[in-house]
């Protein structure tokens, strides 16, 4: 192949991996392009608007405990020491939030859910998990859906304590799912059978809450 040939093959390569990237082909989140990374009905905001029940509790880390019972082999209660002992992750995801805002490139730090996973051992029957936050919310989520690779307890933003108005000291990050199954001020997570709606979910939002399906009320 003479070296014309060569160069050409490669340019022609070159080019159709420059026009996938464009696109965004054979790719999902971050490397996508902003039009593919933002759900249908969605629009980018660069702020981060707070939604709660209008109460945000006031708990320090010296109060912070979470519990993780139900359906599990190794019930626990971490205090904030036995938190912070655990592993720790960073993670970089996207914020769908129902009400139609969507923020790209949210860095977390915090334990990971497989890590929970594998400390405290849910049961066989174990197929859902209730969150309860110290402002009496409640979200339900899939077993499966916790399991995924990007969901964390997190207690850091871009580097810093996520404050009191965004769930601090720890909140729950599901980054592939509405923002309201995103627990803030989480303090127990209940492993069960059968499903059960959360606060959101029993006031007509819908039981999975995907976005990229627009899965927002039921
Ligand atoms: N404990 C608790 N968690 C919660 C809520 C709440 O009211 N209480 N609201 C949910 C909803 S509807 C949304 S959109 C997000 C908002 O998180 P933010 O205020 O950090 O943007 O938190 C979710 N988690
Ligand atoms: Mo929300």
């Amino acid at each position: 192949m003479s070296e014309d040939q060569s160069g050409e093959i490669r340019r022609k390569l070159v080019e159709s991996k420059e026009n996938w990237a464009r696109e965004g082909r054979l790719l999902t989140g971050t490397n996508a392009p902003p039009e593919q990374r933002l759900p249908p009905g969605q629009r980018l905001v660069t702020n981060w608007p707070v939604l709660d029940l209008g109460v945000q509790p006031d708990i320090s880390t010296d109060k912070w405990h979470l519990r993780v019972d139900g359906l599990v082999e190794n019930p626990v209660v971490w205090k904030w020491a036995d938190f912070m002992a655990q592993p720790q992750v960073e993670d970089v995801s996207d914020i769908h939030c129902v009400t139609a805002w969507s923020r790209f490139d949210n860095r977390w730090e915090g334990v990971s859910a497989r890590h929970l996973l594998s400390v405290v051992k849910p049961k066989p029957e174990a197929k859902h998990i209730i969150f309860h936050s110290f402002d009496g919310y409640t979200t339900n989520l899939p077993l499966e859906a916790f399991a995924d690779a990007d969901v964390l307890l997190a207690h850091s933003w871009e580097g810093k304590p996520i404050t009191k108005e965004h769930g601090g000291p720890v909140r729950v990050i599901v980054p592939k799912l509405y923002f309201w199954k995103s627990a803030k001020w989480v303090n127990r997570m209940e492993f069960i059978a059968a499903d059960r709606p959360g606060f959101w979910e029993e006031r007509g939002y819908h039981n999975e809450g995907d976005p990229w399906t627009e899965q927002r009320y039921s």
